[in-house]
């Protein structure tokens, strides 16, 4: 299943959201909090799939 790192108040993710849903395109929401403890888009771990830590992060599971 596609997997969507979003937080609600991102402009960039909610466009991302609303494609996916016109496409009927099921997918599971990971909540990145862009504020909390400087910002989750700074661990480690996030910046591993999206280095310019920025998010929506759109992962297919299709990883080469
Ligand atoms: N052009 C990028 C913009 C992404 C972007 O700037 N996202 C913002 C939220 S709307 C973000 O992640 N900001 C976190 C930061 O800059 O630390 C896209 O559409 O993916």
């Amino acid at each position: 299943m596609l997997r969507l790192y979003t937080y609600f108040r991102s402009s960039a993710a909610y466009r991302v959201r609303i494609a996916l849903n016109l496409k009927g395109l099921a997918y599971e929401a990971v909540p990145v909090h862009l504020l909390r403890d400087g910002g989750e888009q700074n661990l480690p771990a996030y910046r591993a799939l999206s280095p310019l830590g920025t998010v929506p992060a759109l992962q297919t599971g299709a990883r080469h």
